[in-house]
């Protein structure tokens, strides 16, 4: 992990004019300051918007293809303000929280946008069962306005051995108002997997030491501000380069339970400045396995990295192209009826 990277006057700075430049992240960093002194005050605390999805059915010592799975929901989001962060909950019918280990993966996605390195619908959250609840800084948000459409794909299992019934996933976002004072910087969720774009995630994982990688360019200019990663059990390592100046922005080693088993990722923020990504360099994402059982693990693998972006001023996000096939096998594979099986897009957390 390089120092330099986070520096925002690296040799690849933008040839802006300096007197655009230098009061945008001037205000920035004085922003953040304030914020975070606000932040210790307990101000800007976010509101929820919940979103249901249930009543499910979770037999007991069931598998996720031994459920009925929640359709994927495709709703109007009625709110006004900027998404700020991400909870969850599973109750059963008579109100009493579950465990989290039921929820196979969550996934929060606006179809009317596409992500930043590649023409898949935009993904704005995950949670798996190891995800904590996050907010973000109140100085970051993503920008929501009401009829915007929101899509949210679910998956879950049971491996206790109580069968639930009546089973409600609720799924809180926390929420500035679009009235607040104080309007948070626009920011946009990235997702990188070290798959292609569209389609299944998970890979089989031969036996011993092995690594998958996926390269791309960002359509924009912008800045990383917050990254994130998942990985699956035996992964040993997850890190994003930038192969056209050969630095490594960030790279992380799960964390562990006692057991050596993988319990989630680190979570890194590059504040005030961020890292700044260009489109005309490549960057790649590469995730490092030793699978020390001696046998291939059918879909054992994977790679994803989450994280958050501010686009670059002045730049246009572009406009999801729908007659773009990668674009087209992604809707496919994320509502249609194969959107079930554990080769449909999966959570970074
Ligand atoms: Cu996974």
């Amino acid at each position: 992990m390089s120092d330099a990277v986070t520096n925002p006057r690296s040799p690849h700075a933008e040839p802006l004019p300096r007197s655009r430049r230098r009061p945008r992240w001037l205000w920035l960093a004085l922003i953040a300051g304030f914020m975070v002194v606000l932040g210790a005050a307990g101000w800007a605390r976010p509101d929820y918007y919940t979103i249901e999805i249930g009543p499910l059915s979770l037999p007991a010592n069931s598998g996720h293809g031994h459920v009925e799975q929640p359709h994927p929901i495709a709703m109007e989001l009625p709110i006004d303000g900027w998404i700020r962060g991400l909870r969850y909950e599973l109750v059963d019918e008579r109100g009493i929280v579950l465990p989290n280990g039921m929820l196979h993966h969550l996934n929060l996605i606006v179809p009317t946008h596409r992500e930043l390195f590649s023409q898949i619908m935009l993904r704005i959250g995950a949670a798996g069962p190891e995800t904590s609840p996050y907010t973000l800084p109140s100085f970051l948000g993503y920008r929501v306005r009401p009829g915007d459409s929101l899509l949210v794909t679910a998956m879950l299992h049971n491996p206790t051995p109580t069968g639930y019934r009546g089973v409600q996933l609720r799924v809180h976002l926390a929420m500035s108002p679009a009235t607040s004072w104080l309007r948070p910087l626009s920011i946009k969720p990235l997702y990188l997997d070290v798959m292609p774009p569209a389609g299944g995630h998970s890979f089989d994982l031969p036996p011993g030491r092995s690594s998958k990688t996926w390269e791309g360019r960002p359509a924009v200019a912008a800045r990383l501000l917050a990254v994130g990663g998942h990985l699956h059990e035996y992964g040993t390592s997850l890190r994003l380069e930038d192969i056209s100046s050969g630095e490594v922005i960030w790279s992380a080693r799960p964390k562990l339970d006692d057991r050596g088993k993988v319990v989630g990722m680190p979570r890194r923020y590059f504040l005030p400045f961020g890292v700044r990504l260009y489109p005309d360099h490549v960057y790649r994402l590469t995730a490092e396995y030793d699978n020390p059982t001696g046998k291939p693990l059918a879909h054992g693998g994977m790679g994803a990295l989450g994280g958050i972006v501010l686009p670059a001023s002045g730049s246009v996000w572009p406009d999801v192209a729908r007659n773009d096939s990668v674009y087209q096998h992604d809707v496919r594979v994320t509502t249609g009826p194969k959107s079930h099986s554990h080769s449909a897009p999966h959570p970074t957390h």
